[in-house]
């Protein structure tokens, strides 16, 4: 799919024009336009030109240019703005922090040109005394490398899914195949990952090599072989296609899968039972007697265990869950009853309050809350609390027509940098939920932040913490957040934390929720859509769910509208106020 590579062209085009000083609306405006492109589930290339101009942000100019890319493998505006912006001064940009006037004085003072060269310089003192440049904008500076040298190994299995989807598509059209999947850590569906793993199964393997090595998608060959082919796509991600034997298959992709701790746990235990496991088969020694390896339950059968999900084989206690017949009953995406973070064009979402609804029945969800942002946050056009109490008349409106489905009337208020709340609680008494989140102020020190997150959980009408750490996979850390705290404190007061669904988010993280469990924290998973598309990211949320060993019984969005606002804390009309 293109769709990635459109929109680095638009971001990189927001940046060039940022860089000559244009008008800051079209700057935005190739911005919006990148961000909407980035969140299509859909593959761009396969959209009318009607499509693409109902796409939020591009209308008919921009439609245009995609087009041509499309067409041509290029943008010609795009062109023209390279060659008037040196291209040290891009490179220089990829820096998290580094904003275009520093990155433009840095190459023009010191003539700066790579990031390792702006490494060193920074190590060694060189920018001292330079225009604008302080402690802290070298220690940004270089805490913005190191991430950029972490993100360049491992990439958000959101990126890379959708493209590991989209080969599998391509070679089931093209190439005789009879079984393919994706092995590796995506099928773990962990949250970052290194590469692409598939594994098929063919009665022409060979033909099937020729024609996954011509792929569209390919850029380079790194191997072509009989049956092991890897190759790097244009996005820059490798992809090793495997054909194993159809009496294998099991076997294969149980090692294919992982993780590495896992298999290797396994195969000591096989080999204490006297048993050899590997990626042809299960054996029995001595003799070596195949017993099995089609099916991928053959290598845990022989071990006396069920077949253990694919998201928890990390080593984590999974293996001896398996044994005492403990495997946890994980949530799936068919126990989702509903989305409980969704943004509308009241604030910085991209459809009518009308089309989110339509959006959501369509996915067979019972309810949406409707979370518009409030005040504080200016750039998404937050609510205050007259225009909140006017959405919430026109949600009423709606509620009446509808049937079998319902829109709660929410928000996601901002707790503002002193622990308050961005809106009155006035304001907030009569919603049905109160989803409460950290927009700013990441700075401040664990105590303080802490604290703010705290204050929130106490408020009277609050519901849900949102993505409670606020990192960016590969773009921004979590802030310091004494979580086991937080943990406690929302487990008292009975209030919610958000698995946030963005794929760049997955917050709370796999980790997280083991220790969520623990203190019985009641959990929501949601989508934070500002798109409609992005009501697709729950799956991201509940594989991250599924990894945290969560069950269906943890998580509240998988209850009807009725059991759940029982269960939601909040100051919704005639609701009794915890403790009264
Ligand atoms: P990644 O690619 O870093 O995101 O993570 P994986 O888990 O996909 O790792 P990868 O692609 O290196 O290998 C795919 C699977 O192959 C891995 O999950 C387990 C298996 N595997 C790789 N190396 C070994 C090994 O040395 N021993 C065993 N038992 N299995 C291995
Ligand atoms: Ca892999
Ligand atoms: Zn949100």
């Amino acid at each position: 799919m293109k769709n990635q590579v459109i929109a680095q062209i638009f971001n990189e085009m927001a940046e060039l024009l940022d860089l000559k000083g244009e008008n800051v609306f079209r700057v935005r405006a190739y911005r919006r336009a990148a961000q909407n492109i980035d969140g299509l589930s859909r593959d761009i290339a396969t959209l009318s030109r009607e499509d693409l101009e109902s796409i939020p942000g591009i209308g008919k100019d921009l439609a245009g240019k995609i087009r041509e890319f499309l067409d041509t493998g290029k943008m010609t505006q795009h062109e023209e703005l390279k060659k008037q912006i040196p291209q040290g001064v891009l490179e220089l940009l990829r820096v998290p922090g580094l904003g275009p006037k520093t990155a433009m004085m840095l190459y023009d003072e010191k003539k700066i040109k790579s990031i390792d060269q702006l490494e060193s310089l920074t190590r060694a003192g060189r920018l001292a005394g330079l225009p604008g440049i302080q402690k802290k904008t070298e220690e940004n500076i270089l805490k913005g490398i190191e991430q950029i040298k972490r993100g360049a190994e491992r990439r958000p299995l959101g990126r890379v899914l959708p493209l590991a989807e989209d080969l599998v598509t391509q070679i089931k059209a093209r190439a005789p195949v009879d079984r393919i999947t994706v092995a590796g850590s995506i099928r773990r569906r962990r949250e970052t990952v290194n590469d692409i793993d598939l594994l098929i199964t063919s009665k022409k393997p060979e033909k099937v090599m020729e024609i996954f090595v011509k792929l569209p998608h390919v850029g380079r060959v790194l191997m072509h072989g009989p049956t092991k082919s890897s190759v790097i796509t244009e996005e820059g991600i490798q992809v090793d296609l495997r054909v194993v034997e159809e009496d294998s298959y099991g076997a294969a992709l149980q090692y294919f899968t992982g993780s590495k701790q896992h298999n290797i746990k396994l195969r000591e235990m096989a080999v204490r039972a006297g048993l050899k496991i590997n990626e042809y088969g299960v054996f029995k020694e001595p003799g070596d007697k195949k017993i099995g390896g089609k099916k991928e339950e053959d290598v845990y059968r022989a071990l006396k265990m069920p077949l253990i999900p694919a998201e928890l084989r990390e080593d984590n206690g999974e293996i001896e869950a398996a044994l005492e017949g403990k495997l946890p009953d994980l949530v799936s995406i068919e126990d989702i009853k509903g989305d409980l973070h969704v943004h509308t064009k009241w604030s910085d979402g991209s459809h009518t309050l009308e089309a989110i609804v339509q959006g959501a029945q369509k996915k067979g969800y019972q309810y949406i809350a409707v979370t518009d942002h409030t005040k504080g946050l200016g750039v998404a056009h937050g609510l205050d609390e007259a225009r909140l109490a006017e959405e919430i008349r026109v949600i009423d409106g709606l509620n009446k027509k509808l049937t079998g489905f319902r829109i709660l009337k929410g928000t996601e208020v901002d707790i503002r940098s002193d622990g308050s709340l961005d809106l009155t609680e006035e304001a907030l008494t009569g919603l049905d939920i109160v989803v409460a989140s950290v927009h700013s102020g990441f700075k401040q020190s664990r105590e303080q932040i802490t604290g703010r997150v705290l204050s929130a959980i106490r408020h009277p009408c609050v519901s849900v913490i949102a993505h409670p750490t606020g990192r960016l996979i590969g773009e921004r850390e979590a802030y310091p957040l004494d979580l086991e705290a937080v943990f406690k404190e929302a487990a008292r007061y009975g209030v919610a934390m958000e698995i946030n669904a963005y794929p760049l988010r997955l917050d709370l993280n796999d980790l997280h929720l083991k220790t969520a469990k623990d203190y019985g924290v009641p959990l929501v998973i949601s989508t934070d859509a500002h798109l409609l598309d992005q009501y697709d990211f729950m799956t991201y949320g509940v594989s991250v769910a599924r990894r945290g060993w969560v069950e269906k019984k943890d998580v509240l969005n998988t209850l009807d509208v009725d059991s759940l606002l029982k269960k939601l804390k909040s100051c919704r009309a005639g609701k009794a106020r915890p403790g009264q």
